[in-house]
């Protein structure tokens, strides 16, 4: 395509960073603004994460916020919430958007995440560094539950990662998606898409990221997951997550900021709801 068929303002990087780092829910009882990323094994959520941080802090920042999933083979698996440092020293704080991310999920019953340990997830039941187990669910007397999650617990926004560059996503994953997303729906939880690897899955894009809104093949992508997996197209955000690059980019810091922006707007929505 010639003209990009959604605007992105390449050049406005600053503000969107500065809207996305001075953040703060305007509620007392709540001090972080809670992501969840889930999605098929793979997609690039650890990634996003690492991406984000990467943004946010203004530098490459170390590997070791997704030490779970080097340690692991790849595999994050446990429940852990990502803050992201602001300051140095004795100023040291969090910034108040905070990121979990759990296990993948699978083809068939008994692989990945148990899609029940994700809708308990939502509502703020899982403790930090549970360890999910694919074959059986999260229960009430295991002692990484918790029975009395706090605002600030619960999931405020729920963020499907997919990858443009995978093949079909198998109907058992999708089925499993679905009944998330319903859950979700039912507890007024946002959502939002991030199709990630879009330098990977086309060649325009991967020649210059600014062609992302004029590739054919990408918007055909985001059609795609928006039917298979029920979210709109204006809540889908393509995004080039940091993988082999040792220094930042704008442009991929515009893509990732463009989807931040979304998600600290749906939270606060959210926060200001509930
Ligand atoms: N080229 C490219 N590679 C990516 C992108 N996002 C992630 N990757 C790579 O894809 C692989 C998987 O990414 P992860 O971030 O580990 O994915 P995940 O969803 O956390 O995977 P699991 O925790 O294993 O389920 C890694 O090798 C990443 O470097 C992207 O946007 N572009
Ligand atoms: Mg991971």
């Amino acid at each position: 395509m010639d003209k990009p068929w959604r605007e992105l303002q390449w050049g406005r990087k600053q503000e969107y960073l500065q809207y996305a780092q001075e953040y703060k829910p305007n509620r007392e009882d709540i001090k972080y603004l809670r992501v969840l990323l889930y999605g098929p094994v793979g997609a690039g959520r650890s990634s996003f994460i690492n991406s984000a941080s990467n943004v946010l802090r203004g530098r490459m920042t170390s590997p070791a916020l997704v030490c779970d999933a080097v340690a692991s083979q790849n595999f994050t698996r446990k429940y852990e919430t990502h803050k992201f440092i602001k300051g140095r020293g004795s100023s040291k704080t969090f910034y108040p958007l905070v990121f979990n991310d759990i296990m993948g999920m699978e083809d068939g019953t008994n692989r990945g995440i148990h899609p029940d340990d994700i809708k308990l997830a939502l509502r703020g039941h899982v403790k930090e560094g549970y360890k999910f187990n694919p074959v059986a669910p999260l229960t009430q007397d295991d002692p990484g539950y918790n029975p009395s999650p706090s605002a600030d617990d619960k999931v405020h926004v729920l963020v499907c990662v997919m990858s443009a560059n995978s093949s079909l996503i198998k109907s058992s994953v999708l089925e499993k998606m679905k009944s998330i997303r319903e859950t979700a729906s039912d507890l007024g939880i946002p959502q939002m898409l991030i199709m990630t690897h879009i330098d990977a899955a086309c060649n325009e894009t991967w020649k210059d990221l600014r062609n992302v809104y004029k590739s054919k093949y990408l918007r055909k992508k985001m059609k795609d997951f928006s039917s298979a997996v029920g979210i709109p197209m204006n809540c889908i955000f393509p995004v080039k997550n940091y993988s082999e690059e040792i220094n930042l980019n704008d442009d991929i810091d515009a893509l990732i900021l463009s989807a931040l922006r979304k998600m600290v707007d749906f939270g606060d929505d959210f926060i200001e709801r509930i």
